[in-house]
Formats: C-alpha cells, sequence, structure tokens
C-alpha cells in the first residue's frame, strides 16, 4: 500500500531554524521546536520505521523541512529544485545521502518544485503549482515520475495556500482529507472527501502511516470525527507551524 512505510529520513533542525521563512513573520523557539522534531521523531520510530537521521544544517534554515527538496519512493529517489531561494541547494545536501540509500536518484533539471506540492494517492500522484512549484518543474517532475512508472496530474493549489499538502493528505485508499477551499477546487473529484471541521484547517496535513493517522495538536474536532474510523495519534507541532509547516514536512518516507 502507498502509505506502509519502512524507512524515513530526517534533518535535525539547526540553530538557525529561527530565522526559518515564516508568512506571519514568526519565530519559533530553539528549544522547544527541537523536542517537538525529537518527539516526532520517535513517534515515527514507534510506528517501525527505520529512521536515517542527518545533520543540522546551518546554513539552510528550512531544512528540517526535509520532505521539500526530494521524493523518496521504494525503488529509488527524486531531487528537486525547492521554489523559495533561501532553500535552493538543500538539495544538494542531500544528494550524497539519497545516492547511498537508493540505486536510482533521478534530478529535476528545470523549474523549480518542492516535495511539500507532492501528494501520493493510490493510482496518480498530485502536482500542486503554488509560489514554489512552476510549470517547467511541474512538467519536468512529471516526465521524471514517468520513468519510475508512476502517473501524474498537474493541479493547481488554490492561492494563499503555501504548499498543496498544507491543505490535504490521505486517509485511505478512496479517502482524502481537505480543507474546504481544496475541496471546492475539485481536484479531488474521483475521490471520496472528509471536510476539515471549522478552525481547524491545519489538521489536513496528517500523516496516514501504516495502520496510524498521525495528527498535529490543537485539533480536538478533527481527532474526535477521524477516531471514529482510524487509529489515531497526537504529534505537537505548535512551533514548527509558527514556520508554515506541519507533519508531512519534517520525513521524507518510503
Ligand atoms: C518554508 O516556507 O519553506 C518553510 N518555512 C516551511 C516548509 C513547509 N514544508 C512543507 O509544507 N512541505
Amino acid at each position: 500500500m502507498f502509505y506502509n512505510f519502512s524507512n524515513a529520513i530526517v534533518r535535525f533542525p539547526s540553530k538557525s531554524v529561527v530565522n526559518g521563512l515564516s508568512k506571519n513573520g514568526l519565530k519559533p523557539d530553539f528549544y522547544a521546536l527541537r523536542n517537538e522534531h525529537r518527539k516526532y521523531v520517535e513517534k515515527l520510530a514507534k510506528l517501525g520505521l527505520k529512521m536515517h537521521v542527518l545533520n543540522p544544517l546551518e546554513a539552510f534554515p528550512d531544512s528540517v523541512f526535509i520532505e521539500d527538496p526530494a521524493l523518496t519512493f521504494e525503488d529509488g529517489a527524486i531531487l528537486l529544485r525547492p521554489g523559495a531561494q533561501s532553500r535552493q541547494g538543500e538539495q544538494d545536501e542531500l544528494r550524497p545521502t539519497l545516492h547511498k540509500m537508493f540505486q536510482r536518484v533521478l534530478e529535476l533539471q528545470r523549474g523549480t518544485a518542492d516535495g511539500g506540492d507532492v501528494l501520493r494517492l493510490q493510482n496518480e500522484f498530485l502536482i500542486g503549482l503554488s509560489s514554489r512549484t512552476n510549470n517547467l518543474g511541474a512538467e519536468d517532475l512529471q516526465a521524471l515520475l514517468l520513468r519510475f512508472g508512476l502517473k501524474s496530474r498537474i493541479v493547481n493549489t488554490p492561492t494563499g495556500i503555501l504548499h498543496l499538502k498544507s491543505d490535504c493528505s490521505v486517509l485511505d485508499e478512496e479517502t482524502v482529507f481537505a480543507t474546504p477551499q481544496i475541496k471546492a477546487s475539485k481536484v479531488f473529484s474521483d475521490y471520496r472527501i472528509i471536510v476539515t471541521p471549522e478552525d481547524e484547517p491545519a489538521a489536513a496535513n496528517l500523516l496516514r502511516i501504516n495502520d496510524k493517522i498521525i495528527l498535529p495538536d490543537r485539533c480536538p474536532r478533527t481527532a474526535e470525527l477521524l477516531s471514529k474510523h482510524y487509529s489515531v495519534e497526537i504529534v505537537k507541532v505548535s512551533e514548527v507551524s509558527k514556520l508554515d509547516a506541519g507533519l508531512s514536512c519534517m520525513s521524507l518516507r518510503w
């Protein structure tokens, strides 16, 4: 199943993370964020994933959000080209690790694309155009995915949403969890959609890992709603959310 994972790469936050990109100009507390990150790593390990932990990179404040510079699969990886200027180069730091771990590593050659804009579903990938992922990057990525035999669809991320996956995630083979804005955009017209409860749009960036749903804290209505159908666990993301980030951003999973 596409949400069954046995490995994950994470990168410890650097002290410079306090200067990470934040659309509201917020600054997280380094120690609180590091603690949150530790708990996240422990949670994934407890779910049975083999954790590959990389050293912090002071030169890249947002490099803890390792989902953005690459995509990983069972049989290979793709290095991307992050769209934010301060993040360009994160992919170069990741290259040696991916070559050590995967036989086949392809690289985006043109445009920009962030992993946060790429959602894996049962039979396709969605690539969301956003302020970080442009047409050139999305088309190049589509061609690279095809070389792995993977089909994809390029869609528009509604304006104001940082990454496609900031506002949607997968619950199971045929069900997605999405904000009203994403639902209205009709990208999921062939899927069953559960919409985030009012005031809890941040819950849309949840993680389906094996038989569990990992939910961000401070989303009690979502926890109640999803607990009826899934086994739900909660991880705190209050510091990383100051940098517009959530659960999916902090790991590459396969
Ligand atoms: C950024 O703006 O790039 C970081 N502060 C947050 C990245 C979040 N990544 C993600 O949603 N995949």
